[in-house]
């Protein structure tokens, strides 16, 4: 048996201002930046604005406003800049679908070369523009070790242009270009990219994931990684509504379950070593993740598919020891 343990499950809202001034966040302070302001177009609920939001203000606050974006195409870019408007109140670029992280470092270099180093570089853009499209551009940014932090909304398919399947589409997963039925529905098993992995293995400065159910967690690592130089990779998981099929106020909900099931580890890494990880508080059966997302429904009728929910558990199990997410007291009662 394990001892009782308590923790904050939403009590701690980023825009709390009730709380004692020493335990608010950023975002409940009167003069805090607001770098993703009012009027863009997101779907509501979408987890794709608040976590930019919250990386965007942490890198203003801690680069005191001196940053250059660089955003790739994708739902970030149209629902924040609907021409000629613009949601952003930093300077901001949009490049192409697949090229921001060249761009990114094309910015920095060109900063470099008129010698403002002060001014730093962010790249953005969704998981297809990033493990798919943009992933070579990325790649190229990390060997050279560009002075870049490069930030992926992983929302699990190219969400923009209709719930596409991406390259970071999770096992089973429902899209508009995978199969709700038939014999193995959903996208393949064994396939699809863990790019924060493989972001490690380039052994750059920092890398990290991050969901917007942690967002103070977020917030520091985005504070962290513009305190360090070179290439720089944050991956937040950032539920979508629309093509998650879930309610517009589940994002941070979602996003807490695929965490404490271990779908999503959520770690930090300087120089390719693994520095840290967010142990699982309340660890929960995938199919509480599952269930409450329509894209998963398959899964549960009109012919239950427990082999399929297995198989995603295992990836989880997998995750959960790889990462060590439970501590060591839960290790020990769950007897692994
Ligand atoms: C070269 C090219 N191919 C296709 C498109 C069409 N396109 C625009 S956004 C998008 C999907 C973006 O998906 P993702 O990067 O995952 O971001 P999300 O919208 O999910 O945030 C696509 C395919 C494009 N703009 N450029
Ligand atoms: S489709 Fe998804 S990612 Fe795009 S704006 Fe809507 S909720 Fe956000």
């Amino acid at each position: 048996m394990t001892g009782t343990r308590f923790y904050q499950v939403g009590s701690y809202a980023a825009g709390n201002r009730l709380l004692d001034p020493a335990s608010r966040a950023e975002q409940s302070r009167a003069g805090r930046p607001n770098s993703l302001t009012m009027g863009h177009r997101a779907c509501r609920g979408c987890g794709e604005a608040l976590a930019a939001r919250y990386v965007l203000d942490a890198a203003e606050r801690a680069t005191g406003g001196r940053i250059v974006t660089v955003n790739a195409t994708g739902c970030l870019e149209v629902f924040s800049t609907p021409y000629p408007e613009s949601a952003w109140r930093l300077p901001w670029l949009h490049s192409l679908f697949g090229n921001a992280p060249a761009v990114a470092a094309g910015v920095a270099a060109a900063l470099r070369a008129q010698g403002r180093t002060e001014v730093r570089v962010i790249g953005q853009g969704g998981d297809g523009g990033t493990v798919d499209i943009g992933f070579g551009c990325l790649s190229g940014m990390f060997e050279r070790n560009d002075d870049v932090l490069y930030v992926c909304y992983d929302n699990q398919a190219y969400m923009n242009t209709g719930v596409q399947r991406s390259g970071a589409t999770p096992p089973a997963a429902r899209t508009a270009t995978t199969l709700p039925v038939g014999g193995d529905p959903g996208a393949p098993f064994g396939q699809g990219k863990d790019l924060p992995r493989i972001a490690l293995a380039h052994g750059i400065p920092y890398v990290a994931t991050a969901t917007v159910a942690g967002l103070r967690d977020l917030e520091a690592k985005a504070a962290r990684a513009m305190d360090l130089h070179g290439a720089r990779y944050l991956h937040v998981l950032s539920p979508c509504p629309l093509g998650w099929g879930t309610g517009s106020g589940e994002a941070v909900r979602i996003a807490r379950l695929a965490v404490e099931s271990g779908v999503f580890p959520v770690f930090e890494a300087v120089d390719g070593e693994i520095t840290g990880v967010e142990r699982i508080r309340r660890p929960v059966p995938v199919e509480e993740y599952l269930r409450p997302q329509r894209r998963y429904a398959h899964l549960f009728k009109p012919e239950p598919r427990p082999d399929v929910i297995a198989r995603i558990q295992q990836a989880a199990d997998r995750n959960i020891v790889r990462y060590h997410l439970l501590d060591p007291d839960e290790q020990a009662a769950q007897g692994s």
